[in-house]
């Protein structure tokens, strides 16, 4: 296969970039009247509208054309058939096996790991159907009515950001709250005002030896024998998710009370798996099975759609044509729904973590950007903060707009204005304000300038009825493909986290320095030796 650059569609996309940079969505409105149905395009419940976008039709043919050249389909295809297409760690990658249908088939190195994905999802829908009726009870015959889950990165963003998304399905009379930061102030105010016999911890952590989980993990022990007054309350409290079973096994949790997952589920793609037993028992198995439908409604999008018609792989070559031909270097993402609220959080890391490399699979530097930042906060509060720099400022940033028909709150006008808000911004990104428009409103000549608005801001509109368990799968699984396509079109492996790696290792040889009785022999640079003096006294003594 050609490297990316070398790719014919590649350089007639320069040549076509060269021609159309300048060409004005105003103009390109104009001339085509059935602009926004060309553009458009519904599957699974979603309306996807990308007129808003600075392409013509031959964008996108060259776009289709680059896919094609760079074998999207076939990796696709190599991922849904368990090959090792994380080729650095090794493994397969098959989220898309964490919500295939009880009868569906999926390989991974000749076993069929379907059936095992379903008897995990039977045992933690036992589990919370038990904790849910009260049938399970704490050490002192309590029933839980907190659940606090400890994780970090892949196994606290999702579970965080699902649970939010899913307040309206969620049981209103139960606590639920989510650990992460080593930062102790984390765990203090989360179980602040939480009854330890009434309270379960759900650890969860792939490796089981993530510095952060296991020190939240030991100190929500602690807590909890101590209020308890007793080691055996642990059984009661504390269940656990993850691949290590030895590890859970030290940590004294019951096996028994383990829920597996596998290595070839990454974190960042582990929201359906048992990392999920925190949102299982916020919205129960029937919602959570109606969740990985949607995910699955979109995986089987992904894969027997044409691409023309395939929204990830639209959204996914729309972001390499900003990227690339254009030198955008972020993509907000603007939820019009507060529940949304931490979705952007979460897209970080599925999006940094997985297209932040800067080598190609055969480990060659590679001669192209790689990555967006993905940033965002709900609208309409970033309309009073940062659309500013987006509508007038000097920087490219293309928006995803993310609304529903229908709100769970209907009160009065509010959802009307919501959607008036998405639509505005939308539309006054694109087009924007002529100077001739700021004059005949009157404004001085000294002030046009400053009042006109260049638009030619591009946008992507996702409409779907309204925010359901199965709506979030199918958000969540579009973006997971977007980000594959952009992977394999750059040909780098978006299933790694070398940089991740990098960091647990450092934190866990400086901490011992920094807690040392003894002054330590000290080996950093010069700024890192006496920062770590400087600190030495602070946890020392405390
Ligand atoms: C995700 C990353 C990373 C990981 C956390 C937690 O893809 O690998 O964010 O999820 O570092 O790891 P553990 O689940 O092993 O504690």
């Amino acid at each position: 296969m050609p490297s990316l650059l070398e790719t014919s569609a590649w350089q007639a996309l320069q040549v076509h970039y060269a021609a159309i940079r300048d060409t004005h969505l105003r103009e390109l409105f104009a001339n085509d009247r059935d602009r926004a149905t060309r553009f458009s395009t519904d599957a699974v419940g979603l309306h996807f509208d990308y007129s808003k976008h600075r392409i013509t039709e031959e964008t996108l043919r060259l776009l289709l054309q680059l896919a094609q050249e760079c074998g999207v389909a076939e990796r696709r295809d190599a991922m849904f058939r368990g090959e090792h297409i994380n080729v650095t760690e090794d493994r397969a990658v098959l989220h898309v096996a964490l919500r295939a249908p009880r009868d569906a088939a999926i390989m991974v190195d000749g076993n069929n790991v379907v059936p095992a994905v379903h008897a995990v999802l039977d045992r933690m829908a036992d589990f919370s159907e038990r904790i849910r009726s009260g049938a399970w009870t704490g050490f002192t015959g309590k029933a839980i009515r907190s659940v606090v889950n400890i994780g970090i990165g892949g196994s606290d963003l999702g579970p965080v950001m699902a649970y939010e998304a899913l307040r309206p399905y969620t049981r209103r009379d139960m606590n639920f709250r989510f650990v992460s930061n080593v930062d102790g102030t984390d765990f203090a105010e989360a179980t602040r005002d939480l009854d330890p016999a009434e309270t379960l911890f759900i650890i969860s952590s792939k490796t089981f030896t993530t510095l952060e989980t296991m020190t939240n993990a030991h100190t929500a022990r602690n807590w909890t024998v101590q209020a308890l007054g007793n080691d055996a309350a642990v059984k009661n409290h504390f269940v656990a998710v993850s691949t290590n079973t030895a590890e859970v096994g030290k940590f004294g949790i019951d096996t028994q009370n383990m829920f597996e997952f596998w290595d070839w589920v990454g974190g960042r793609y582990s929201m359906d798996s048992a990392i999920g037993l925190s949102t299982m028992l916020a919205i129960g198995p029937n919602h959570f099975g109606e969740m990985l439908g949607g995910f699955h409604a979109m995986d089987e999008h992904f894969r027997t759609a044409p691409f023309e018609c395939n929204l990830p792989v639209l959204m996914g070559l729309l972001a390499i044509w900003y990227t690339n031909f254009f030198g955008a270097e972020t993509v907000a993402v603007i939820p019009y729904d507060q529940y949304l609220k931490r979705f952007p959080a979460y897209l970080q890391q599925l999006t940094m973590e997985s297209n932040g490399k800067h080598v190609t699979l055969e480990g060659k530097r590679v001669a192209y950007d790689t990555g967006q930042v993905y940033w965002g906060e709900p609208g309409t509060n970033g309309q009073h903060s940062f659309f500013q720099l987006i509508h007038q400022g000097t920087r490219l940033i293309p928006c995803d707009f993310i609304a529903f028909e229908a709100t769970h709150n209907p009160l009065g006008n509010h959802h009307a204005l919501l959607l008036a808000s998405v639509l505005a911004q939308a539309e006054a990104l694109a087009f924007g304000k002529t100077p001739e428009e700021v004059r005949a409103e009157g404004n001085p000549d000294w002030l046009v300038p400053h009042r006109s608005f260049e638009g030619n801001r591009p946008s992507t509109f996702i409409l779907g009825d309204s925010l359901t368990p199965e709506m979030l799968g199918k958000l969540v699984a579009l973006y997971e493909h977007s980000v594959f396509t952009q992977g394999a079109i750059w040909n780098i492996d978006s299933f790694d986290q070398w940089g991740v790696e990098l960091g647990k290792a450092l934190a866990a040889r400086i901490a011992p320095e920094l807690e040392s009785a003894a002054e330590p022999e000290l080996h950093h640079d010069s700024s890192t030796n006496a920062l770590i003096k400087r600190l030495r006294h602070t946890t020392v003594s405390s």
